[in-house]
């Protein structure tokens, strides 16, 4: 008897755990196949994680949701840069925004803007940010601004608020954190 109660458990433990990762997202995805999705972990220059954004295709762009915490207050300049690395302390390795049309920076640019421009991170005054947002320019794969292409992207958080308009980076000063864009299947 208690053999078979643990194996119904065990069973059915089994049975949530494969529904749980595949019967929902095929369910989700309504084409029969899982669906890869993307995430960051960000770190500061130090090298501590300050949170994870999970990257998610949509319809209108790739939708970004997470936490973010130990960050100064304020407003901070936030952008997808055209290489998957983050070196610190300066994270020079992402290279410049993601900009594969070869356009200007800021979101108010009328020449702009580049693919991976974002609004600014709103850090609030413990140090945290929420980020929930879609970014309408790029795609996870597919398209003409992919961000999981070959070299792949980061996302980057600056010091100083990016004023959406001054090329190249909107003025948004040194990069404080950065996260790899990193495919996840699930
Ligand atoms: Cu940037």
């Amino acid at each position: 008897m208690r053999g078979a109660t643990l194996a119904l458990i065990l069973f059915g433990g089994l049975a949530l755990a494969v529904a749980g990762r595949w019967g929902i997202a095929r369910w989700l995805n309504g084409n029969g196949e899982a669906r890869q999705d993307a995430v960051a972990a960000v770190r500061n220059a130090a090298g501590h994680v300050l949170g994870a954004i999970t990257l998610q295709q949509t319809a209108d762009g790739v939708a970004l949701r997470g936490q973010l915490r130990g960050l100064p207050p304020g407003p901070h300049g936030l952008h997808f840069h055209e290489r998957g690395s983050c070196t610190p302390p300066d994270f020079a390795s992402a290279g410049a925004h993601y900009n594969p049309h070869g356009r200007k920076h800021g979101l108010r640019n009328p020449e702009g803007p580049h693919a991976g421009d974002l609004p600014n991170l709103m850090v609030d005054n413990d140090g945290r940010a929420t980020v929930d947002l879609v970014a309408p320019n790029v795609t996870l794969r597919g398209g003409d601004a992919p961000l999981l292409d070959a070299d792949g992207t980061a996302l980057v958080v600056h010091q100083d608020e990016d004023d959406q308009v001054t090329d190249p980076s909107g003025n948004s000063g040194d990069r404080i954190a950065c996260g790899v864009v990193t495919a996840e299947l699930r």
